[in-house]
């Protein structure tokens, strides 16, 4: 596809996606426009990741086209060589975005509807007709999260997979042998098996890999230079940072994680990409580049998906202290934590980044990153405090706004 053609997406059939059962859905929240960013206090959160153990920590602000770029502490330890805002990383589960955009794509070009269910177009693949590619997108499926019992222990279930390569159908299985954890249309309830199905369906309607398909659907036109789907590979092209997995056992050494074929994550989470591409991603998303306005539309669709969030198609809604909400995901993989997101009108984007996982102090810290860059010093008293809490209302929220047991 390209870009600026939008005239084409106006005439699509995303009104025929509509209707069926959804979840009762969040009103669209009024959107205050967002203090000036805190830079000192951008700078300050990345200070406090590092001296909880994040080797570094970097976050790149563009406000309206001024780009700010910080960084702290170290992208290799061995080395010494410090963290650089253009470093490239893998960015975990932002790379839901891109899949949910393939797939919003394959809808605006007629060949996937919404409310159809998966199994019209991989016939028999779940065990329930009545799961649709909604419910899929959204966490609602009720499909297992296999990655729960893959790194129940973290050091030992990443050493395990670190080289491995699955297909999706060996991840489909692990997520199959345990019960449905919803009924289709129930409650989010996150799960990396939803993008699995994801990937799946890209495969099915594109007939090429992902990685073709975010190749020239996405990185393509927006010349996102930075951004890489490498799976089976398990390098970082060019200049890049390492990432740390933190043990579960306290004061044990960090393992570098950055080699890794991220088999087990794939369309859920195996991007390789930058701070700069993932602004570039997110804002050209919010504003309308990737898909028609109606597919933006479906994107936008929330389900309640904990505290101050909420879960559309691929697409996360962090609720801030001073009433502004952004848009994105976050994102985490062994060695690296992924924060990106946009204002409703694209115009402030954040990519924040810990080359570290598994601690939930450095996670909890990191979130702040969005208070200092969208609420600025306005940021109210729960800014620091604006992570899920240790028993959060939501039973099955992943690892992405969960604390882990680790470090708390
Ligand atoms: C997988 C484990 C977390 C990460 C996950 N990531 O589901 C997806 C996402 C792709 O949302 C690992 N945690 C860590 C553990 C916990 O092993 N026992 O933090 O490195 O990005």
């Amino acid at each position: 596809m390209t870009l600026g053609v939008f005239g084409k997406w106006r005439r699509t059939a995303l009104g025929a996606t509509l209707g069926a059962t959804l979840v009762p859905l969040l009103a669209f929240p009024a959107q205050a426009a967002p203090p000036r960013p805190d830079l000192t206090g951008l700078r300050g959160v990345l200070r406090t990741a590092v001296s909880q153990g994040a080797p570094g920590a970097t976050a790149l602000l563009d406000d309206h086209g001024t780009v700010h770029r910080l960084a702290v502490g170290v992208s290799d330890r061995k080395t010494g060589r410090a963290l650089a805002p253009g470093d490239r990383f893998r960015i975990g589960s932002v790379t839901k975005v891109f899949s949910a955009v393939v797939l919003l794509q394959l809808v605006d070009e007629r060949k996937l509807v919404l409310d159809a269910p998966v199994n019209r177009y991989l016939p028999k693949l779940l065990p329930d007709d009545r799961i649709t590619v909604r419910h899929v997108l959204s966490h609602r499926s009720g499909l297992y999260d296999y990655s729960t019992d893959l790194f129940a222990r973290s050091v030992a279930g990443f050493e395990a997979v670190r080289t491995k390569v699955f297909t999706y159908r060996q991840l489909l299985d692990r997520s199959l042998r345990r019960p449905r954890t919803t009924a289709p249309g129930g409650p989010y309830s996150y799960s990396n098996t939803n993008f699995v199905v994801a990937g799946l369906l890209i495969e099915k309607l594109t007939g090429r890999p992902v990685g073709t398909a975010y190749q020239n659907r996405i990185i393509k036109p927006l010349k996102l230079r930075d951004t890489f789907y490498v799976h089976p590979g398990t390098g970082i092209p060019g200049v890049h940072t390492r990432g740390y997995l933190t043990p579960d056992a306290p004061a044990t050494a960090l393992v570098d994680a950055t080699r890794q074929t991220a088999s087990w994550a794939q369309s859920a989470g195996a991007l390789i990409s930058s701070s700069r591409d993932l602004t570039t991603f997110l804002s050209a998303l919010q504003r309308g580049r990737l898909t028609s306005a109606a597919a933006l539309t479906q994107m936008r669709r929330w389900s309640p998906a904990g505290a101050k969030q909420a879960y559309g198609l691929g697409l996360r809604r962090r609720d801030l202290s001073c009433g502004v909400s952004v848009y994105g995901h976050t994102g985490a993989v062994q060695g690296y934590y992924t924060y990106a997101f946009t204002t409703l009108d694209g115009r402030r984007s954040l990519a924040a980044l810990a080359n570290a996982s598994n601690s939930s102090r450095v996670h909890n810290t990191m979130l702040r990153t969005l208070e200092s860059a969208f609420c600025g010093k306005s940021a109210g008293t729960s800014a620091g405090k604006s992570g899920v809490r240790r028993g959060s209302a939501v039973p099955n929220e992943r690892a992405e706004d969960r604390p882990e047991p680790h470090g708390v």
